[in-house]
């Protein structure tokens, strides 16, 4: 299958270099499948780019997309995501952060639920063997776990970590009957993953959570602002409406 790799990056210079020669290597060990690599790099003012465009040269399954400016990781996904599928012929799409949190290992076991038969797989912080960083803040902790907490009893979902940042999703059934659309997408920031999470359940996706680690970042500095909280709140809002009053 063809799966494509999207990684947002803004003022990831620190760390994108060696994510991207890691994320590279973890292929030729899973010979069964076809792999690119799909930058989506928010025009970067630390260099960045040029840094990938380096790496593009020694690797030719990296791709770049660059946004003119900087416009929040739900529309640098829409437009990776737009771009895989017409572009790259991608029949699964892997969600993967620029900064380092997530483990390049971590890109097998996701597509062995797909092989599996699994349409949805989530790498989750908040099932039996995941984890969120030791070293995080007790209001990152508690921000996180109960926020994940907080979506799953409104929206009364099956899953445990909603937010999170690593996961796989099939394109024939689902993507390619989502609102992968600016103007559809209930958020430009980083609260789309709850919008897109609901309607992948929404289509009967069959989803399964794998285990993850998910590590202290290795550089540079958090994009997530208290704007994404409220952007949260305000999707969740958004969807429990529409459950209670219909689409
Ligand atoms: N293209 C693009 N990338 C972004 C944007 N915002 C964040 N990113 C990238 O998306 C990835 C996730 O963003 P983070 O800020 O690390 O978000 P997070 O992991 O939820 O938050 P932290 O745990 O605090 O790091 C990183 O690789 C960022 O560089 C954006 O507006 N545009
Ligand atoms: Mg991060």
């Amino acid at each position: 299958m063809k799966i494509t790799v999207i990684i947002p990056t803004y003022n990831e210079a620190q760390t994108i270099e060696r994510l991207l020669r890691d994320v590279r290597g973890e292929f030729s060990g899973i010979p069964n499948h076809e792999f690119k690599i799909l930058v989506v790099d928010a025009n970067s003012p630390d260099g960045t780019g040029d840094i990938i465009k380096e790496a593009k040269k020694k690797y030719p399954e990296i791709e770049l997309l660059t946004e003119k400016r900087r416009r929040g990781l739900g529309s640098a996904y829409i437009a990776g995501m737009n771009y895989a599928r017409s572009n790259l012929g991608a029949e699964a799409i892997i969600e993967f952060d620029g900064d380092y949190q997530h483990d390049p290992k971590d890109i097998k076991k996701l597509v062995v639920e797909l092989d599996r038969g699994h349409d949805y797989v989530i790498g989750s912080r908040y099932v039996r063997g995941g984890s969120i960083p030791e070293e995080w803040s007790a209001r990152q902790k508690i921000l996180s776990k109960y926020g994940s907490w907080f979506i799953k009893k409104t929206l009364s979902l099956p899953t445990f970590d909603n937010t999170s940042g690593l996961k796989l999703s099939r394109v024939a059934g689902f993507y390619d009957r989502l609102p992968l659309d600016e103007d559809k997408i209930l958020s430009r920031y980083h609260a789309y993953k709850i919008h897109l999470l609901c309607e992948m359940l929404r289509l009967g996706a069959k989803t399964k959570e794998v285990p993850i680690k998910f590590l202290e970042r290795r550089g540079g500095s958090s994009k997530s602002t208290a704007r994404d909280i409220l952007e949260s709140l305000k999707v969740v809002a958004i969807l429990k409406l529409r459950e209670i009053f219909g689409r």
